[in-house]
Parts: C-alpha cells; sequence; structure tokens
C-alpha cells in the first residue's frame, strides 16, 4: 500500500471514529499543553493516541482486530505485521500522518488544518 493511500484511509478512520470527529476550539485548546495556541506533532499524536488507549479495552497496551473500531486501521498501522498495533505503531503512524496534516509544513498543526473545508 503506497504511503499515501494508507494515510488516506486512517484519516477516513479518524473521521468515522468519536474521537477523530471535528476537533472544535475547545479540546483543541485542551490538548494544546504548551498554550501557545497551535499543536506541534507531538501534540497531535498525544491526541490521537487518546483514541488508541479508547479502543485497548484488555488494556494489553495492544490494539488487535477484536479491539479495534475499524480492521483497516490494523492494517494500516501494523508495521510488524503480527496482527496487532503496539502504541509505538500507532504513535509512529499518527506522526507520519501529521506531517500530511500540516498542509503548510510549519511544523505545527492549526485548527484549521484539522478541519479542512470549513474555512
Ligand atoms: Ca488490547
Ligand atoms: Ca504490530
Ligand atoms: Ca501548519
Amino acid at each position: 500500500m503506497k504511503v499515501t493511500t494508507l494515510i488516506m484511509t486512517i484519516l477516513a478512520i479518524c473521521s468515522v471514529s468519536s474521537l477523530g470527529a471535528a476537533v472544535n476550539s475547545k479540546n483543541y485548546s485542551q490538548m494544546d499543553k504548551d498554550g501557545d495556541g497551535k499543536w506541534s506533532y507531538n501534540e497531535y499524536v498525544q491526541y490521537r493516541m487518546g483514541g488508541f488507549k479508547k479502543m485497548d479495552t484488555n488494556k494489553d497496551g495492544m490494539v488487535e482486530a477484536s479491539e479495534a473500531w475499524n480492521t483497516k486501521f490494523i492494517t494500516a498501522a501494523d508495521t510488524d505485521k503480527d496482527g496487532k498495533v503496539s502504541s509505538d505503531e500507532a504513535a509512529a503512524t499518527h506522526l507520519k500522518i501529521a506531517g500530511s496534516v500540516d498542509k503548510n509544513k510549519d511544523g505545527f498543526i492549526s485548527i484549521e488544518e484539522l478541519n479542512p473545508g470549513k474555512n
């Protein structure tokens, strides 16, 4: 699977998951830990990892097919192909996505970049 296809797949998954629903200014500022008014890639990854933790219902630190909201998440993020997504695999995948969400490549994810089409 090409990286761009993979990213599109994950973006689609995120947009249907409850945590991936459009980020409003309230949860945007909640996640902006250092309060500089914008998300670093790290803050973006932390936000997405909240969804990972919710999926991991048996709390073993891995999301397997039976736990995933969408099995495409496993396909896309399981880089070592053991059938489960570790938190490291998920974080690495979300970091890649952060690079594509950051449209103007300034190293930060603005709320407009999180909600394309609303500008
Ligand atoms: Ca698990
Ligand atoms: Ca894996
Ligand atoms: Ca940006």
